[in-house]
């Protein structure tokens, strides 16, 4: 077990050529889980991402774009720092390969390898591809295109260094059959040792063909491999050649979290350039699966990626945390659906982990005023509770040392099972009314106890959820200064004052998000219209220009009549009248508007939305309202309008 020593953790660091999309929040979000789970054990930890801006590729981009590298990379870091932000990624630093602590660090690793003879020089003639950065010999493409990607490499013929990998092939084999737990998961590991045996070639580490990058040291006209550039931030951030002290306390990194792309230039140059250095190899690198959309790999050009800050704004950033690391096996490929992530929320958060919170909070109030009762004496019931809070408490922990994210979030949920079992078993409601104060006091202060692990437990998976129960909880200890052993049975001091609070996770009605998505959907359109036209979207809130606006067709629509949908407790059919023409629209309005209520008004529509299906009940337009959590108010207009007159 790490606990109370250090844990070095980090992610790759991203290419600032685009926006990041969900597939990076899925590797950031669980090495944040990791790094959040350490610190509550106790560990001194070490969380490092960052981003990787050299190379032909962000020089091409840029170019193309009219701005200099270095502009066109400062504007996207801090887009991602903006969405590492949103998703409460804690990391420790965050790294910039064109920060001057990391070219020293790079130029000096290759002067050392230079010097050792290692790197030598010599003439290149190869094929590269630009998007992966990497070369290939010819042998190794796939229909004369890239192996790994699949698109068209080009041919380089230069003036170059080589690094020795050949060198090193065989103790990096030894290093790999007696560390197990080196490359994860072990599919990996096979792959990288047939890989390995099949031969390595030496190593293309410099170019002459573009600028966009750091020096080579001893011959100022070559740039150093942006791979080469990359992997060694590992070492720039954990203080190597600038806090000694630092570096011996951190280094060797105890996980490096990647996609499985890249788990060949992490498991086989990385561990050469650092026995080339003579400096302890990594414990882990992990090679994790590919989020999929639709079982295709997300990716800008197919467009189908899925933006995380729009995701975030819709359904909350806890509920999409807990959907990556729920959902997506780890290790594997795993499918992104917004179907799957609505039956989780539905299933896991609000019902679930939801009701327990709400109906045992709404039980102390109404029976206890809200003051956690001193516990009497236990039956079966609650020794069992007691020992599946510790049960839970223990997997967790040995899933998380074992990186099986998905089986420690069940673990909690196993536990989240068991106790609302617990409420129907125990039956608060029928204590009380038996007058069986003391048992209903055992039971009221078991709930609350078992929530008081829960959120310890959960705070590392979804930090506001942590936060949320803990506040409605009345706890007044900093649930961020608790450590591991304070998720001991007995922490919840009797006399504490719980909160009403909202429902934490709302249920979503598919049909009424059904609405959404297709406003959406739209949205979405006009978004890639403009990104086609060559406008840059802002960091954080797309602009649209007045013509986008037009596009729109709002207009004045009086209710003709109004009836709900059968089936379907949140929608209301309208029939409404837009000038001459009658219309039919659906909407997620039944909880705040009575039919009769709607019959007359005047309110505002898009008349010019796609016709959908909703409950199988044909919408041929959208009406507007504003809203919050709570509560919603139709859209009117101030003045008596004619209906179909055009709202501007
Ligand atoms: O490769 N599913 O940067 P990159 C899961 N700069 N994870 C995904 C994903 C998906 N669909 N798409 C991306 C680079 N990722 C180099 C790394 S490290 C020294 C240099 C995640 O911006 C996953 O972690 O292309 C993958 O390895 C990484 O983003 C690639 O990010």
């Amino acid at each position: 077990m790490g606990r109370k020593g250090k844990y070095y953790v980090s992610t790759p660091i991203y290419y600032p050529s685009d926006r990041l999309h969900i597939g990076h929040v899925y590797t950031t979000t669980v090495a944040d889980c990791l790094a959040r789970w350490h610190r509550f054990t106790g560990d001194d930890v070490l969380f490092l991402t960052g981003s990787d801006e050299h190379g032909q590729k962000i020089e091409r981009i840029a170019k193309s774009r009219g701005v200099t590298p270095k502009e066109y990379v400062d504007k996207i870091v801090d887009s991602f720092k903006v969405l590492w932000k949103r998703y409460n990624i804690s990391y420790d630093d965050f790294i910039r390969t064109t920060e001057d602590r990391h070219s020293r660090v790079v130029q000096e690793v290759f002067r050392r390898l230079y010097e050792k003879g290692d790197i030598y020089k010599d003439e290149y003639e190869g094929w590269y591809c630009t998007p992966c950065e990497a070369f290939w010999v010819e042998t190794k493409l796939e229909d004369g295109k890239c192996p790994d990607c699949g698109r068209p490499v080009e041919l380089v013929k230069e003036e170059s260094y080589f690094f020795r990998l050949s060198n090193y092939a065989d103790r990096l084999l030894r290093h790999i059959e007696e560390h197990p737990e080196f490359i994860q998961p072990e599919s990996r590991r096979n792959e990288m040792i047939s890989f390995i045996k099949s031969g390595l070639e030496d190593l293309c580490v410099s170019r002459t063909t573009f600028d966009w990058g750091i020096p080579v040291p001893v011959d100022e006209g070559h740039v150093i491999y942006v791979w080469i550039d990359a992997l060694t931030n590992y070492l720039t951030g954990a203080g190597f050649l600038q806090d000694e002290e630092k570096f011996a306390h951190y280094w060797p990194a105890d996980l490096h979290l990647v996609g499985k792309e890249i788990v060949r230039f992490h498991t086989i140059i990385w561990p050469i350039i650092l026995m080339a250095l003579d400096l302890p190899l990594p414990k882990t690198v992990f090679g994790h699966g590919w989020l999929l959309m639709e079982q295709d790999k997300m990716s800008k050009s197919k467009g189908n990626v899925v933006d995380p800050m729009k995701l975030a704004d819709e359904f909350g950033v806890d509920a999409i945390r807990y959907f990556l690391l729920r959902e997506i096996s780890f290790g594997q490929d795993g499918n992104f659906s917004r179907r799957a992530l609505i039956d989780r929320i539905n299933a896991d958060l609000a019902n679930d982990l939801g009701n327990l919170l709400h109906r045992s909070v709404a039980m102390i109030l109404r029976y206890r005023d809200g003051i956690i009762p001193q516990p009497g004496a236990l039956t079966e019931l609650e020794q069992d509770l007691q020992q599946a809070a510790a049960a839970a408490v223990a997997a967790v922990n040995d899933h998380m040392e074992a990186l099986e994210i998905n089986d420690a979030l069940s673990a909690i949920w196993k536990l989240i099972s068991r106790a609302n079992k617990y409420i129907d078993e125990a039956e608060p409601w029928a204590l009380n009314k038996a007058g069986l104060s003391e048992r209903l006091d055992t039971v009221l202060y078991h709930l609350g106890e078992t929530l008081r692990i829960l959120a310890l437990l959960i705070k590392s998976f979804m930090p506001e959820t942590g936060e949320k129960i803990w506040t409605q909880l009345g706890i007044e200890r900093c649930i961020e200064s608790c450590r591991y052993e304070d998720a001991a049975w007995g922490g919840l001091q009797p006399g504490t004052k719980v909160v009403k609070g909202d429902p934490i996770f709302p249920r979503i009605d598919p049909e009424v998000l059904a609405e959404a998505e297709e406003a959406s959907r739209m949205a979405e359109t006009e978004q890639q219209t403009a990104a086609k036209a060559g406008e840059e979207k802002p960091a954080e809130k797309l602009q649209v220009s007045i013509e986008d606006f037009a596009r729109l067709d709002l207009r004045v629509a009086e209710v003709k009549a109004a009836e709900p949908v059968p089936g379907a407790d949140r929608l209301l059919k309208l029939i409404v009248t837009i000038g001459e023409e009658e219309r039919q629209i659906v909407a997620g309005i039944a909880k705040y508007y009575t039919p009769e209520e709607l019959v007359g008004k005047r309110i505002v529509v898009v008349a010019n939305l796609k016709p959908a299906k909703l409950r199988g009940v044909l919408s041929e337009g959208m009406l507007l309202a504003a809203s919050t959590d709570d509560s919603l108010g139709l859209v009117t207009v101030e003045r008596e309008l004619p209906s179909g007159a055009k709202v501007k």
